[in-house]
């Protein structure tokens, strides 16, 4: 009968179903779902560096490699009451965070989004991309 004939052409296709259902989902994940995220952070000028510290995500930083990487200068160290307050501004088309612990973290950030932190507390502050996890970077806070 042509059921013995059909079954491996019905295994291809399921195979051929199943990758492109997987690649789709990844395909989501990371191309779609962070330019469809809003961005709440507003455009606004960045510091004169004196009293703060300007750290970029330069185009291209999702796919930068290798890790860490995407935020540059990737380690910066502030002193409190000095220059403790951190910019970050999206160079890049692609959306990005500026994820750390507890209160310090940006809402989704589009092209040109800045967004800043007033360090208060010594400590060394790592932060990552929400969407792109290997965009690590850090800040160490310095007492005065
Ligand atoms: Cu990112």
């Amino acid at each position: 009968m042509s059921g013995q004939k059909t079954k491996p052409v019905v295994g291809l296709i399921v195979a051929v179903l199943i990758l492109a259902a997987v690649g789709a989902v990844g395909y989501y994940q990371f191309e779609v779902a962070p330019r469809l995220a809003t961005s709440s952070t507003s455009a606004q000028a960045a510091c004169t560096p004196s009293t703060c510290v300007n750290i970029t995500i330069p185009a291209g930083a999702g796919t930068c490699s290798p890790a860490p990487c995407g935020f540059s200068p990737a380690k910066v160290v502030v002193v409190i009451g000095q220059n403790g307050t951190v910019f970050w501004k999206n160079d890049d088309s692609a959306h990005h965070t500026v994820t750390g612990a507890g209160s310090f973290g940006s809402p989704d950030m589009g092209l040109n989004a800045v967004y800043s932190y007033h360090f208060t507390v010594a400590g060394n502050y790592s932060y990552v991309c929400n969407y792109h996890p290997w965009m690590r970077a850090s800040v160490l806070a310095k007492a005065p």
